[in-house]
């Protein structure tokens, strides 16, 4: 027995490489292979055939025309023009990578599922995160909810958690999604805009659809600007329900909780970061995983007794709705830790296939409306993208654990059956594979007791559309509020028909009348009264206008500290990436402040005009970047060294230190550079701004400014330019 690296790169034990000869015995490849290509260095056809010339095609005389006999050229050519697969329908933009998760303590008195059970198995990963509405090709810095999908390669199979960094769905039921995804996607007659939902066919979806308000809270916040796939956390969304050994059921939600905290950019920031690096987060998953700076989340559980299930004033199988951690602690039961960039995208990212009815006993599924229709999406949309019902035989889409069934043949099948059996029952296979006879290695369903009438209808619950809505808003700091009101006056103003703006600003006022105002006042100022839209799934006596938009209030929930990403982690600056300004005169300043910032996990880097190594004593400083090919907005804080008064004369270094500036972020100067920083409208008093002579003098503020984040309070309002707080929205 042998251990192969498969292309996905879990380990796995398998018997050598054998090949079948058609109509005879297995033989082994090992046998065939000449020392040239065991070496792996000889380019070949597809059929193994050594290629001596790649770079001429077959001609008749050295003018000549091509020759159609070119078989070498064809198969190329071929194989080259059908590369392309159709993207994805939704989440077509992501990146991926390797890794796996361990648990902290047993989780067995809720469920049997064994990866939650045994704290001695590392559970191999692959983990997905996407943009949903944009292209393979597009901008990882729209502003969009993110995919946040995990593969467990477990010892009972495959399980996937396919969540969002975001808890909650814009809609309650499956049957909305086409409309809502056809909605925001670039419009059917001309293809615009890519990636972005500031335009009206969305806002028209959901200015007659109220249960999106609260994931537009949402979206609307900087959660959907996250500054990292390292710094976003991620949500199961729905509620699933845990079995244990002994049968009994509980409801579960899941949560991904970054080591790092929750950091998001500012707006102009990211509408910058994509015509300055579209690949802004791709690239840095994937550098911190190659610099060893492997990111980590929490797998975080809230666990709701079977008894507890209508104690709440929402309804558990309602998407739109999260249930806040003052009402159901977050119980953090184990680590997942990405440690592996992907050996080829197509082959890992692109191919990998998620699905939400991919279990292992112990974990089922609720009644969630918009879970159910899940279940059928995801294969069925597999079967378009990667165009065969064999799509699991691909490496990366392989359980760890054997497959054994009588499924058979089908587009591009792998596996090589054997036998005379593919049917079940039989005696003549010996009866196999046998169904599973202990209960605990099947999968059983929960025996949930089932009755009702077939109806088109939800629950009443369902119908509170605005308590949760009210309830992230006002759990929001003022900055977060005001981000989210500009958000709103950005994606309004980008509307061609002003009823539609307007039907949106009259719902925002059943969320907070001064939010609609706030939102208004970039409008004309006027909040239009509109009516609830009714569509025809409500039930005509139910009347949206009564639901108690105060219902959580009477549990104690009025803000909820787990929603406002002010309150996320500000104590460390470890992988925070820094830029450094610096000329030949502040080599050994630079090269001093580099250390130092690395010492603590930073990341940092010397920016200077030319791609060039100064000479500092015995040192030498390598410039890691030229100043026109970069701009601060894809690095976290910015040092200014050297001469300001030549930095204050080049445009670019002008507009580095302006953006950082712009974007709250921290700030240091080292050396008097008063004439720099002051005729470009930056205070030396101003939070997150440091300044003085040397290194040592400004390290310590600096470092604790990067650990804040942001300033936001030095940001100025956009429609009077006011940095009061007072004339914020
Ligand atoms: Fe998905 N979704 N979705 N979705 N979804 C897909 O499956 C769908 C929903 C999510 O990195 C598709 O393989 C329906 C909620 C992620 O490969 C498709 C409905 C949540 C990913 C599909 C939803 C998600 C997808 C497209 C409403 C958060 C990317 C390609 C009933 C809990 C996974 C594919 C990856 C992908 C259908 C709603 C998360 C078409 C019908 C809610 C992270 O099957």
């Amino acid at each position: 027995m042998a251990t192969e690296r498969r292309a996905s790169g879990r380990s796995i034990t398998k018997k050598p490489a054998t090949a079948i000869i058609p109509g005879g015995d297995e033989k082994s490849h090992d046998l065939q292979l000449d020392t040239t290509e065991a070496d792996g260095m000889t380019l070949t056809t597809n059929q193994g055939l050594g290629i001596n010339d790649n770079q001429n095609s077959l001609k008749a005389g050295v003018r000549g025309p091509s020759l159609l006999e070119d078989h070498i050229l064809r198969e190329k050519i071929t194989h080259f023009d059908h590369e392309r697969i159709p993207e994805r329908v939704v989440h077509a933009r992501g990146s991926a990578a390797h890794g796996y998760f361990e648990l902290y303590k047993s989780c067995a008195q809720w469920t049997k599922a064994g990866f939650l059970n045994d704290t001695t198995v590392r559970t191999p990963v692959f983990t997905r995160f996407s943009t949903v509405a944009g292209s393979r090709g597009s901008t990882d810095l729209a502003r969009d909810v993110r995919g946040f999908a995990v593969k467990f390669y477990t010892q009972e199979g495959i399980y996937d958690l396919v969540g969002n960094n975001i808890p909650v769905f814009f809609i309650q039921d499956a049957i909305k999604f086409p409309d809502l995804v056809h909605a925001v996607k670039p419009e059917p007659h001309n293809e615009m805009p890519q990636a972005g939902s500031a335009h009206d066919t969305f806002w028209d979806f959901v200015s007659l659809m109220p249960e999106t308000m609260h994931m537009i809270m949402w979206t609307m916040s900087d959660r959907a600007l996250p500054r990292s796939y390292r710094m976003m956390e991620g949500f199961g969304v729905h509620t699933f329900r845990f079995i244990n050994e002994q049968g009994e059921s509980r409801f579960v939600k899941f949560h991904w909780k970054p080591v790092l905290g929750v950091h998001s950019v500012a707006w102009d920031e990211a509408q910058k970061i994509s015509g300055k690096d579209s690949d802004f987060h791709r690239r840095d998953l994937w550098e911190a995983i190659e610099a060893g700076n492997y990111p980590e989340w929490e797998l975080g559980v809230q666990i709701v007794e079977e008894k507890d299930e209508h104690k709440f004033p929402f309804d558990l199988l309602d998407p739109t709705k999260l249930i806040p951690e003052e009402l159901v602690p977050v119980r953090r039961i184990g680590k997942m830790v990405l440690d592996r960039n992907p050996d080829n995208f197509f082959a890992e990212t692109e191919q990998v296939a998620f699905h939400p009815a991919h279990l292992v006993p112990g974990i089922d599924f609720s009644n969630d409306p918009l879970l159910q229709g899940r279940l059928f999406s995801y294969t069925d949309t597999q079967l378009s993208r990667l165009g065969s019902a064999n799509f699991n035989e691909l490496p990366i889409n392989r359980p760890l654990t054997p497959v054994r069934n009588h499924q058979r043949d089908g587009h591009m099948r792998h596996e090589i059956a054997k036998g005379q059996v593919s049917y079940d029952p039989n005696s003549l296979g010996g009866g196999c594979p046998f169904q599973s006879m202990s209960k605990e290695r099947g999968f059983t369903s929960y025996p949930e007791p089932m009755t009702g009438e077939k109806v088109r209808e939800r629950d009443q619950k369902f119908h509170d559309h605005f308590s949760q809505a009210r309830l992230f808003l006002n759990s929001q700091s003022a900055p977060e509020r005001a981000h989210l009101t500009n958000a709103l006056r950005f994606e309004l103003g980008k509307l061609e028909v002003a009823a539609v703006r307007n039907r949106v600003v009259g719902l925002l006022a059943y969320v907070d009348k001064r939010l609609a105002a706030d939102v208004a006042e970039a409008f004309g100022g006027v909040v239009p009264a509109v009516d609830l839209p009714l569509n025809h799934s409500i039930p005509a006596d139910a009347d949206p206008n009564s639901v108690q938009p105060t219902k959580l209030k009477k549990q104690g929930v009025e803000t909820s500290a787990a929603l406002s990403m002010a309150n996320t982690r500000k104590d460390s600056i470890a992988t925070r990436c820094i830029a450094i300004l610096a000329d030949a005169t502040s080599a050994s300043e630079a090269l001093s402040l580099k250390v130092e910032l690395e010492k603590l996990g930073a990341v940092a880097k010397i920016i200077g005009t030319h791609l060039t190594v100064w000479k500092s004593g015995k040192h030498e400083v390598k410039v890691d970047h030229a100043l026109m090919t970069v701009s601060s907005v894809t690095f976290d804080a910015v040092a200014v060294t050297g001469n300001a008064l030549a930095w204050k004369k080049m445009p670019d270094a002008r507009d580095f230190i302006c953006d950082a500036h712009r974007h709250c972020k921290a700030l240091a100067f080292v050396g008097d550079a008063r004439e720099l920083f002051e005729p470009l409208g930056i205070s030396g008093d101003a939070p997150g701004v440091v300044h003085g002579g040397a290194v040592k003098e400004v390290f310590t503020g600096f470092r604790k400014a990067i650990a804040e984040h942001r300033h936001w309070e030095r940001e100025a309002d956009p429609l009077n330019g006011s940095t009061d707080p007072q004339d914020q929205p």
